[in-house]
């Protein structure tokens, strides 16, 4: 399919990769952030790869948040998962990479995966 295409594209073209989901996270959204921090880094040894936002105190034993400083978003890829809309995005640095992914898999229809590419500059 053309968008998976275009999301590997973006994926090879940047050094640094940070990941977000939605605030007060629940399973599914540390699992798709995290797990796809995972699979990039098996993929892509040489890449930085971070997972951004809060760590969540009772779901500290399934996923602990990187520390992700300003100037990793320079030259970013950022993709968020799990995430409907923007303002429920924990941490709003989102919007400061250089190019941002919006992945979004509805619980009940994971196989219909919406998604969208948004240029930056
Ligand atoms: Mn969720």
């Amino acid at each position: 399919m053309e968008i998976f295409k275009q999301i590997l594209h973006k994926i090879k073209e940047y050094d640094t990769i940070i990941i977000h989901r939605h605030m007060r996270p629940d399973p599914d959204a540390l699992g798709s952030q995290v797990g796809l921090k995972k699979l990039l880094q098996v993929n892509f040894p040489e890449k930085k790869i971070k997972v951004a936002g809060k760590t969540e105190p009772t779901l500290a034993w399934l996923a602990k948040m990187d520390d992700v400083s300003d100037d990793d978003y320079k030259h970013a890829l950022v993709i968020v998962c799990d995430t409907a809309n923007t303002a429920r995005i924990d941490d709003e640095r989102y919007n400061k990479g250089d190019f941002l992914i919006k992945i979004l898999v509805p619980t009940m229809l994971a196989s219909m995966i919406k998604t969208q590419l948004i240029k930056k500059r």
